[in-house]
């Protein structure tokens, strides 16, 4: 079973070497599959205006409460940042 090793570690190589090349052919799992149903800023922001209203905020269904708790700096707006914090906290149990 002495065999084994050289041909398992050259196995190895050519599987390290050919991930690093294959892995634009591979269809990798889905590594980091994006949140559900996170839209993006741009979307939410129907007037563009930079900023995500309630109004525009609830229109994806989401609640004045969690608009409130998103809001950090209480300017009545989501700023991209603020929005970016939606469905990073509180729903992935680490
Ligand atoms: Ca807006
Ligand atoms: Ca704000």
């Amino acid at each position: 079973m002495k065999s084994i090793q050289p041909r398992l570690l050259t196995l190895t190589l050519a599987g390290l070497l050919g991930a690093a090349s294959a892995s634009v052919l591979a269809q990798p799992m889905p590594e980091a599959a994006p949140a559900t149903g996170s839209p993006s800023f741009q979307s939410v922001d129907s007037n563009q205006d930079g900023k995500i209203s309630l109004t525009e905020f609830k229109a994806q269904g989401e609640s004045e409460q969690s608009f409130t708790k998103l809001d950090t700096d209480q300017d009545k707006g989501l700023s991209k940042d603020e929005f970016a914090k939606l469905g990073k906290s509180g729903t992935k149990p680490y």
